[in-house]
């Protein structure tokens, strides 16, 4: 994805479900007026999700997601079908596409019922319409009208009424979030001060993510920023005629430029901020002291939101597990998993350590948080674990009242 575009995180996920052949492929098709998914006679195409980041007007950034069926067939079809469940978890929107042909049926409303358990907006979508007669276009529309009533006829073949569902689609657009990365705890002419390591880890020729994003949202703010490495932070603190408002760094380097930020500064991490973006940093606060109870055997679960590590390289491989043992003084197990693959059932871990999630959804992440929860089991991340086993925590959260709170 260029840097130009919205990053994916930030785009509102449309999930398109439904059984196999029913025409999830071909509707993106149309919706979006290209030819981006394979569409073929042949059941189970689309066998994994397939991710598309788009434009999609009058929407805005999108991310649609094509499934595989969710009536799939065999021990590699349940997990076909497990994997477009997952999707949920994260969809914004979700259209359900039923062929209209074979109406709806079993599996259709066992994914509605899912998708209303999970209060999601969503639009039955009855695909093949130019095979149908009026009278059972008109059985059909009362039949899904049991479902819901936000159903619409459609051909992704003939072009009919597309133009009409992408408008519906418009209409279920969520409000936009009232977080903020860190505009909130500024005023107009702030001076905050980023500091982003240079160090082999980090990406060729540009910023990360959760940098590009912080530093966006200072700007947003009319705040002042001002970038710069560790190795240059005494430098910067000194030519400035008043301490900054704010000091936000990369938690990797949380000790050392905790050491040269003076103590009346408010200092916090970019991923202290981005956990409270993503609406999960509390519960991450309350889950840290679980760290002072690891004895050797209990399993740490380390989960990362991307397969591809770029940003984070080896902290949840090695150097997670290296500061857990020595803080802990004990031999934990530790799992992992990352992507899209979050255990359902948790039960079996004693803690749960997530990285910062920039890839993944507030959706994506506050599900995550609810399952935690919902089992019992603590779930902590990268940045919160990292400054308690360092001691700097309570300095690091101090930006932000309502959570210092939670540690005194
Ligand atoms: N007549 C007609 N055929 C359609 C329509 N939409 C899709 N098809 C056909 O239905 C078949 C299946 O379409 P796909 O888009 O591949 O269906 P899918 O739901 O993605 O299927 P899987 O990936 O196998 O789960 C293809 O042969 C399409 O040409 C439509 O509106 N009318
Ligand atoms: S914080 Fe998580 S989602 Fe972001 S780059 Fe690291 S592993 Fe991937
Ligand atoms: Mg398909």
């Amino acid at each position: 994805m260029s840097l130009n575009t919205t990053p994916a995180a930030e785009r509102i996920h449309i999930g398109i479900f439904g059984k196999r052949n029913a025409g999830k492929s071909s509707l993106i098709n149309a919706v979006t007026s290209q030819d981006l998914a394979i569409v073929s006679e042949q059941k189970g195409t689309t066998t994994d999700p397939v991710y598309k980041a788009m434009e999609l007007l009058p929407l805005g950034p999108v991310m649609i997601i094509d499934t595989p069926g969710i009536d799939d067939e065999g021990d590699l079809g349940q997990l076909r079908i497990e994997k477009a469940y997952q999707v949920l978890n994260k969809c914004d929107i979700v259209l359900l596409v039923v062929d209209a042909q074979t109406g709806i049926t079993k599996e259709d409303k066992e994914l509605w019922a899912k998708v209303q358990e999970k209060n999601l907006p969503g639009i039955v979508v009855l695909n093949k319409v130019d095979l149908l007669s009026e009278m059972q276009q008109a059985m059909l529309t009362v039949a899904a009208m049991q479902l819901t009533k936000h159903c619409y006829l459609v051909s992704a073949e003939t072009g009919f009424n597309i133009k009409g569902l992408k408008e519906a689609i418009a209409a279920l657009k969520p409000k936009e979030t009232e977080r903020q990365l860190v505009g909130d705890l500024l005023h107009p002419y702030d001076v905050v001060i980023l500091v982003t390591p240079i160090d082999s880890a980090a990406p060729k020729g540009r910023l990360i993510l959760p940098q590009q994003q912080v530093l966006r949202n200072v700007l947003d703010n009319n705040a002042i920023g001002l970038v710069v490495q560790e190795t240059e932070l005494a430098q910067a603190l000194l030519k400035l005629v008043e301490p900054p408002r704010l000091v936000v760094t990369d938690s990797q380097a949380f000790a050392k430029v905790a050491q040269i930020v003076p103590p009346n500064v408010p200092l916090t991490s970019f991923s202290i901020l981005m956990a409270r973006y993503k609406g999960s940093l509390e519960n991450a606060v309350r889950a840290v002291r679980t760290l002072d109870t690891i004895q050797d055997g209990d399993k740490i679960l380390i989960s990362e939101g991307c397969t591809h590590h770029r940003q984070c390289q080896d902290i949840g491989t090695v150097k997670m597990p290296g500061w857990i043992r020595q803080y802990t003084r004990a031999e934990p197990e530790f799992c992992f998993t990352s992507g899209g693959e979050f255990p359902a059932d948790l039960s079996e871990y004693k803690l749960v350590v997530h990285c910062g999630g920039c890839m993944l959804n507030e959706k994506e992440m506050l599900h995550r948080n609810k399952v935690a929860l919902a089992q019992g089991v603590p779930m902590t991340n990268y940045g919160i674990a990292i400054a308690y086993m360092h001691g700097i925590l309570q300095r690091t959260v101090s930006p932000l009242p309502d959570i210092a709170k939670l540690l005194e």
